[in-house]
């Protein structure tokens, strides 16, 4: 079996019987019964069942004491919002759509759960992004690309698998506002090509209806090379024969799974084929297959994580981080409207820190995702505790200088918010870190990502602290309240080691915005040149005298990608912040940093600092011993040990690396190894 994480009802919040009322009965004005409003009864229903006891009586009338659902008119609530008020000992719920009603449903449940429904309570909430997704790896085999939680839940053995845990994931991502989901890897190989052939059609389209009943569209990962194997064979995008043969595929699968939201490609990246084969370009590719499903109603998601992956030692030119920008902003305009263009928040690779891309802010024509990475690839694989939604908070406060217009939201979050360029849309993407373990984040810590990045997606304003409290209280309901022996609240410490886990895994691993240091392909542990001597050539250039890329216009030019002050920062680096120093220039050791320390002491003391942290941290998750579920406790143990022998490891092997590059010893004499 497996856990509920935050939609657990077996645990009674605080104070909750002055909430039993409301789960006496529910009363639905002006929606039809559709499988929606019935998903929202049944979610009422476990909730009820689960922390009193009972089940709501379906009433024809207000009732005295209860829950409403009722359909409003705002047109001011779009397709997804809701206000939720009280009066007298009712919870209304109004929304203009049942898929609204949905998200409503959980947030009053998280109000009441987290005691912070009060008669004063009236709230409108509207999403800040049309489109809140999860992108899986999953592998039709069962194994899932990047995957740190066992395996896919959706796939096993070339099969689709449906079962309860299919409608236990959708309940959990739709109770956090997620509206959209693609299913399978990117690199779609072998059977996955199959997904939208006769062999698996039809479970495609049984999943796509479970989906909608939480109010979320499926997707898939498209195969572009797909006509290769056909009678076009090609899949050159201007060949009218592969547009034929797209438009009549697109015919056929939509008559199958009519409720498909669209597909997400990956083209000439990596090894998959795209249209530079055929000498034609991105947006040549994304338009051919946008025309195929646009009598569908479907989107194309085409991602602009491209690149050359074998970039000579020798090429001091060549750079991976400008190739997102060097292929896609002169086709900034071209793409067709159903196409929405998935960038990565960084323009490498969910390092744990990168500049923000600079094609946010150079597309101003072009609808836009961000795409974000919970799936702890570089963050340390969810062994390590890494809370990711303060690093999602800078990157959507990024403020990209695209135009000069006031009115405007030119911050990354106004950008794919659609409030930078009317008409235009986009929303925001995490590779997810689920998979079939009991926990489904392997971490159990690591469910606060999935949970963040769900609440971040809704709501862009929300805090970072907010947020992780928010979790919490959902998923240690009472525990959360109890104190430590020295007078701590649980509830308080497990926030405290959540917001300190991003700057702390920083300090333990790359420093100052480097990035790559870790173990090749695997990209667990250090491996300070392991990317340098490596045929995947992404480099870190260290030398006797300094390290890091020079990004400015003496270097690669990336800097210059950026706008206005943005560019002037990045190519000075007087002028760059600390954290990306050594992303955007080549810095020498003894080059004194804004902190006031030399590079190289600023390398040694974050590594000792954070190995310190870490102990700390597994410390003090002990003093939670006997106040937590004991489950619970023990997972996230087992997790901070690893990830205390990681940090040793990070610690010892980039100190020593550094000191024998360049000699200059420790200011504070600690024993370098
Ligand atoms: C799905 C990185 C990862 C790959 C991943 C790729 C991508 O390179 O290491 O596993 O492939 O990003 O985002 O497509």
């Amino acid at each position: 079996m497996w856990t509920q994480c935050w939609i657990d009802y077996s645990n009674l919040p605080k104070n909750s019987q002055a909430y039993a009322g409301y789960f006496s009965a529910l009363y639905v004005d002006g929606f039809k019964k559709d499988e929606v409003i019935s998903t929202a009864y049944g979610e009422l229903k476990k909730a009820a069942e689960g922390l009193y006891g009972c089940t709501p009586e379906v009433e024809l009338e207000v009732p005295e004491s209860g829950i409403a659902f009722i359909r409003s008119e705002d047109e001011s609530l779009g397709k997804e919002g809701y206000r939720i008020h009280v009066k007298d000992n009712v919870a209304f719920i109004e929304a203009a759509t049942s898929a609204a009603v949905i998200y409503a449903t959980f947030r009053l449940l998280a109000l009441i759960r987290t005691s912070a429904l009060t008669p004063d309570t009236d709230i409108t909430e509207v999403p800040d992004n049309p489109i809140r997704m999860l992108d899986h790896w999953d592998n039709m085999d069962g194994s899932i690309e990047r995957g740190y939680s066992g395996n896919s839940f959706f796939f096993e053995d070339n099969d689709l698998v449906i079962n309860e845990r299919t409608t236990d994931y959708a309940r959990l991502i739709a109770s956090v506002g997620i509206n959209a989901v693609a299913i399978n890897n990117v690199n779609v190989k072998d059977a996955a090509t199959d997904l939208v052939n006769d062999r698996f059609i039809a479970k495609v389209s049984r999943l796509t209806e479970i989906f909608a009943c939480y109010g979320i569209k499926m997707f898939l990962s498209l195969n572009y090379a797909m006509p290769i194997e056909y009678e076009p064979a090609s899949a050159d995008p201007l060949d009218p024969a592969v547009r034929e043969w797209w438009k009549h595929k697109m015919d056929e699968i939509y008559r199958a799974v009519p409720g498909l939201g669209g597909f997400l490609v990956k083209a000439d990246s990596e090894g998959r084929p795209g249209p530079f084969t055929y000498g034609r370009n991105q947006a040549d590719g994304a338009n051919m297959l946008a025309e195929a499903i646009k009598p569908h109603g479907g989107i194309i998601i085409w991602r602009c994580f491209v690149y050359n992956c074998q970039q000579d030692w020798r090429d001091l030119k060549t750079d991976r981080a400008r190739a997102g920008y060097d292929y896609f902003s002169s086709l900034d305009g071209e793409f067709a409207d159903n196409v929405i263009l998935q960038i990565k928040n960084g323009p490498m690779d969910f390092q744990p820190r990168e500049p923000v891309s600079p094609l946010f802010g150079g597309l101003r024509k072009t609808n836009q995702i961000l795409e974000v990475q919970i799936a702890q690839e570089y963050t340390g694989h969810q062994i390590d505790l890494c809370y990711l939604i303060p690093w999602f908070k800078q990157i959507l406060a990024f403020e990209t200088y695209m135009n000069n217009d006031p009115e405007s939201d030119t911050t990354v979050a106004g950008i794919i918010g659609g409030r930078a360029r009317k008409g235009s849309t986009g929303g925001m993407v995490a590779v997810t870190n689920t998979g079939n373990d009991e926990n489904w984040t392997g971490n159990d810590l690591a469910a606060a990502n999935l949970y963040g990045f769900g609440r971040l997606a809704w709501d862009t304003s929300l805090a970072a602290e907010d947020i992780a409290r928010e979790w919490t209280s959902l998923t240690y309901a009472g525990d959360a309240e109890k104190q430590t022996a020295d007078g701590e609240r649980a509830g308080d410490l497990i926030l405290r080691l959540l917001m300190g886990s991003w700057p702390t895994y920083e300090k333990y691993t790359a420093p100052l915005g480097i990035g790559w240091m870790v173990k090749v392909h695997d990209h667990y542990g250090p491996s300070v040149e392991g990317y340098e001597y490596d045929r995947w050539g992404t480099y870190i250039r260290a030398d006797w005298e300094g390290l890091g890329v020079e990004r400015g216009p003496e270097g690669t030019g990336f800097a210059l990608q950026y706008n206005g002050p943005n560019k002037e920062m990045f190519s000075d680096i007087e002028k760059t912040p600390d954290e990306l120093i050594l992303f955007f220039h080549k810095t020498k050791y003894t080059h004194v940093l804004h902190s006031g320390k030399t590079v190289i002491q600023h390398i040694y003391d974050t590594h000792f600092e954070g190995y310190d942290e870490v102990l700390k941290m597994q410390k003090d998750w002990q003093k939670l011993k006997g106040l937590i579920d004991e489950r619970s406790f023990a997972n996230v143990s087992e997790r901070f040990e690893r990830q205390a022998a990681n940090a040793r490891e990070w610690c010892d092997i980039v100190n020593s690396y550094f000191h024998r590059r360049c000699g200059i010893d420790d200011e504070k004499g600690r024993t370098i190894y």
